[in-house]
């Protein structure tokens, strides 16, 4: 027997609230006998004993758990707080694999008891795992860093914390946060990071030298182009290089910026920039990780303080640039719950949040996305806009379950929102939910009813607000999976219970030759609307212009403004148009089904097919996003020629910038149709492999369970 039955047993018990010797007494036993059960050195027999002795619920649950063989799931703890519904799940996939193996059973009601089998499955697998991340997104400055830091604990203490002066990670009045940091849970305080490409800071050391010098030369209009890399980054960029900019001070003369003085001893430009490049001494900073070595909690705090601020700020001398920074702390980032967190602190948003590293965590089924507002523009455009591009873009029923909006208020805010009379919230908890309910209303008028919010204060307001807000959408999401396995387990028992019956066995044989025949007529999709294309040359026209020229100098992987990622969701959203269409005929003949009498022995099943269509879409647009990018990034990024004649007439005043690289962009796809073409071919076969051959499958009319026709 495994170390967590005996903890379990004695859990149940506790909670039962029988003393040890009550339940001797009840096991006609001694109580050496049942502290023995509770270490776990029962035999079988003897704990199944203790159970019935006990006669709760939950000891008939863990009786059950314990009975279990655990042959389709993973056996969980018998700790993990889900423990009934696993036992559920598991009963339930006994049950339908029975059915399936049974001898001439139909290929329909096998392709039904597939479709269930999944899906329960999936739910067993979603709720055995309990790993989390928690991933905050916003605007720069809005205070993600310093809500995350109050919310996981990552503080010196609670004095400093209050202040607002002690948090481990790096805050400031924006443009702190270098990159995207990873905060786990571990053995010991830690930090390992991974570096920005040689390449790349090559080029971000070119992008800060021109602007210097264009600011410099007298031949730079009084408006020169915006070149610059963002400010943290010229920051980091230059504490490396030893060349940072002097502090002013009162009453002195000003001191030159150094990367000046160093431009007037060269005669090219590139000569400077390879000064600046030596300096950063990257083949010194190699070092990718480090760690605390010594005991002492407060000074292993007060160590990832200081080391990740300077490694944040390329003060460090051992590390380079960070792209990723991972922390590892001793503690967990939510005490006391049943679930295990990883914070996220994503960099902050310069633009706009569709970025692939957002986007990852979106589509991330273990990950819950807070969109931090600012107090005075909740919902902030910025999540809005996101959330109105992944919803185009994607079908993934789950995403909203896995969003939540935290509107980060500042002293005083709460008390400044207005009632519609005009008078002010008699109280700071009045003004959060004032302001809660205008961010309702707004969420409801763009069509996203349901999200949940907060309002938190992260230097009034204790942690545990935060952290029980996180705990909550967790257990919502995980209550939804839950609901959804019943449904599921209840349907397999409709269908084990009506399996006999003559008119049963008709009606599926009715709705299953109907599901079948739609999916032969819609095989194939209807021609495409749009071109996959569209949304990225609309993104030129609105993003800021030095964005765009950015990506032009990276053939189009820029982090901010990533081309491939417009052409896959572009794809995606044209797709989309196309596959809702299908998804909607298919409800509607469903729906109707549902309502009719003599169906009525389907309907368990019929339910489950209409709660999957999502997933079967959201697989297909997923599919359709991969192969959008898979056919354009090859020769799209590797023309040279093309990204040349886009970078080129940045700052040279030549008409609107972001026009003419609309204007080349739209030229280049135009001739390169071929690609276009490609891209439909491979939409079609995606279509038939992730919505028709599942479809089909579950009207038990595709390849049966073992692979033969
Ligand atoms: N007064 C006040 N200042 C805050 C609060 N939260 C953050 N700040 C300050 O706002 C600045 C930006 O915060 P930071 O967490 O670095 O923002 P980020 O860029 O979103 O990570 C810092 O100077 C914080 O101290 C708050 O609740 N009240
Ligand atoms: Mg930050």
């Amino acid at each position: 027997m495994s170390s967590d039955v005996g903890e379990a047993l004695a859990q149940v018990r506790v909670a039962s609230g029988l003393t040890q010797r009550e339940v001797a007494e009840r096991m006609g036993g001694n109580q050496t006998r049942v502290s023995r059960i509770e270490s776990g050195e029962g035999a079988p027999a003897d704990n199944a004993a203790f159970l019935e002795a006990i006669g709760t619920s939950d000891a008939q649950w863990l009786a059950q758990a314990l009975n279990a063989d655990w042959k389709h799931l993973p056996r969980p703890s018998y700790l993990h707080s889900d423990l009934r519904v696993l036992v559920a799940i598991e009963g339930g996939l006994d049950q339908v694999r029975s059915l399936l193996e049974e001898e001439g059973v139909s290929k329909v009601l096998a392709g039904h008891a597939q479709l269930l089998e999944e899906r329960l499955k999936q739910a067993g697998q979603d709720l055995l795992n309990l790993d989390y991340e928690v991933v905050y997104v916003g605007d720069i400055g809005v205070g993600k860093t310093t809500a995350l830091c109050r919310q996981a604990g990552l503080v010196l203490d609670e004095e400093s914390a209050k202040d607002l002066k002690g948090m481990l990670l790096d805050t400031g009045g924006g443009r702190t946060t270098q990159c995207e940091v990873r905060i786990e849970p571990g053995e010991r305080f830690s930090l390992a990071v991974h570096p920005v490409s040689e390449p790349e800071i090559y080029r971000l050391v070119e992008e800060l030298c021109r602007g210097i010098v264009e600011r410099q030369s007298g031949e730079a209009s009084s408006d020169p182009p915006d070149v610059k890399p963002p400010e943290e980054v010229e920051r980091a960029l230059r504490n490396m290089a030893g060349l940072v900019r002097p502090r002013p001070r009162k009453g002195q003369p000003a001191t030159p910026d150094p990367v000046v003085v160093l431009a007037e001893q060269f005669d090219s430009p590139k000569q400077l920039v390879d000064e600046f490049c030596s300096r950063l001494c990257l083949w010194r900073r190699m070092r990718g990780t480090l760690a605390f070595d010594g005991a002492d909690p407060i000074a292993g705090r007060q160590w990832l303080k200081s080391t990740f601020t300077s490694i944040n700020n390329g003060r460090h001398e051992e590390f380079s640039l960070p792209a990723r920074i991972t922390v590892t702390v001793p503690f967990s980032l939510v005490p006391q719950a049943p679930q295990s967190f990883v914070i996220v602190d994503t960099k902050g948003v310069d633009g706009s949040a569709i970025r692939t590293d957002i986007a990852a965590h979106l589509n991330n089924p273990r990950a819950l996305t807070l969109l931090c507002s600012k107090w005075g523009s909740a919902p902030d455009s910025t999540g809005q806009d996101l959330l109105k591009h992944v919803l185009d873009a994607g079908a993934d029923p789950t995403l909203l379950h896995r969003v939540a909006i935290v509107v980060l208020a500042r002293a005083g805010e709460a008390l400044s929102t207005r009632h519609d009379s005009g008078e002010s919230p008699e109280d700071v908890e009045e003004g959060y939910d004032l302001k809660l309910a205008q961010v309702e209303a707004q969420l409801h008028k763009i069509g996203l009813p349901g999200l949940h919010s907060v309002a938190f204060d992260a230097a009034a307001d204790h942690p545990q607000k935060l952290i029980d807000f996180v705990l909550g959408r967790i257990v919502d999401l995980r209550k939804a999976q839950a609901d959804e396995a019943f449904a599921t387990i209840g349907a397999i028992n409709q269908m084990i219970e009506n399996q006999e019956g003559a008119e049963t066995v008709a009606a599926f044989e009715l709705v299953s030759s109907r599901l079948d025949r739609f999916a032969n007529e819609h095989s194939a999709l209807d021609l495409a609307g749009r071109r996959a294309y569209t949304l990225l040359l609309d993104a030129v026209g609105v993003r800021h212009a030095r964005t765009v020229w950015a990506t032009t100098r990276r053939s189009g992987h820029f982090w901010n403004f990533n081309v491939f990622q417009y052409l896959g969701d572009g794809a995606a959203t044209v797709a989309r148009a196309r596959s809702t269409k299908v998804v909607d005929g298919l409800s509607a003949i469903i729906q109707s089904d549902m309502g009719d009498p003599s169906l009525t022995a389907t309907n368990g099943f019929l339910s489950q097919i209409l709660a999957n269509m999502p997933r079967w879409e959201a697989a297909f647009l997923d599919a359709v996003r991969h192969e959008a990018r898979s056919v354009y990034i090859e020769p799209l990024a590797n023309s040279a020629e093309l990204w040349d004649a886009c970078e080129d007439p940045y700052g040279r005043g030549q008409g609107d910038y972001r026009e003419g690289v609309k204007q080349k962009l739209r030229e280049w796809f135009e001739e390169n149709n071929r690609l276009h073409e490609e891209l439909e071919r491979r939409v079609y076969r995606v279509w038939e492999s992730t919505f028709i051959a599942p479809l089909k499958r579950a009207a038990g009319q595709g390849p049966d369970s073992n692979g033969t026709e």
